[in-house]
């Protein structure tokens, strides 16, 4: 509904396939909205500090091997272990920029033929993003800017299956960002999206729960 809320941070997601130029582009919002003042953190998933994300960092570097459907849950289980906190950041006033979230998580499980529904379920109650902003590159163009590196999902064939996952996920509330533009063009875009995000949340937006 409406209902107003108390003044507090948002929570914007940045989405993409890899080599999209999400991090960097985080690092630059952040700096962005310190020197306008804003309370504001980085945040990515996989969170790897965590006991969960070391087990996720070990099988992402091919030095573990889980069911497909395993993995998918821990990745889930490692944005629950940070749930409380993001909430309480949030109500305390900053803002998250955050470098992947649940959409990662289904695109990518999906991409491996999992079934997408049986993907989002245990994702249901973790807080919804203010804002996705997908940075948009084909696969093909990311994978010419090279520098994938050694990790089990960055291979061209797995990308095009997380495209279209993605696709498939993404709605009309999401915002469109063409990454193949230059860094500063990029940035300019995403400064104008997320900002009005920002105001909004700080006029006390109500919380909102995956998975709708
Ligand atoms: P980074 O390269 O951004 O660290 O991501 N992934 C990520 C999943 O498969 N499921 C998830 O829930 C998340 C958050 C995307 C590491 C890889 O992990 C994938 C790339």
């Amino acid at each position: 509904g409406n209902k107003k809320c108390d003044s507090r941070g948002a929570l914007i997601v940045l989405e993409g396939l890899d080599r999209c130029g999400k991090t960097s582009q985080c690092s630059r919002l952040i700096s962005y909205l310190e020197e306008l003042g804003h309370a504001v953190e980085s945040w990515r998933f996989p969170d790897r500090n965590t006991g969960v994300g070391q087990m996720i960092s070990s099988y992402l570097a091919n030095k573990s091997h889980l069911d497909d459907h395993a993995i998918h849950l821990l990745f889930s289980a490692n944005r629950w272990e940070k749930r409380s906190l993001m909430e309480s950041k949030l109500r305390s006033g900053t803002t998250l920029i955050v470098d992947r979230y649940s959409f990662s998580g289904v695109a990518f499980s999906s991409a491996k033929g999992l079934d997408m529904e049986w993907c989002k379920a245990p994702e249901a109650g973790l807080l919804a993003p203010d804002l996705v902003v997908y940075l948009d590159i084909s696969p093909e163009k990311a994978a010419e800017r090279g520098g994938y590196g050694g990790e089990r999902y960055e291979q061209l064939e797995f990308q095009k299956r997380v495209a279209q996952s993605y696709k498939m996920l993404s709605d009309a509330t999401w915002k469109i960002v063409d990454a193949t533009l230059p860094i500063e063009d990029v940035q300019k875009q995403l400064r104008q999206i997320i900002m009005e995000c920002v105001l909004t949340c700080q006029q006390g937006k109500p919380f909102v729960e995956l998975w709708q």
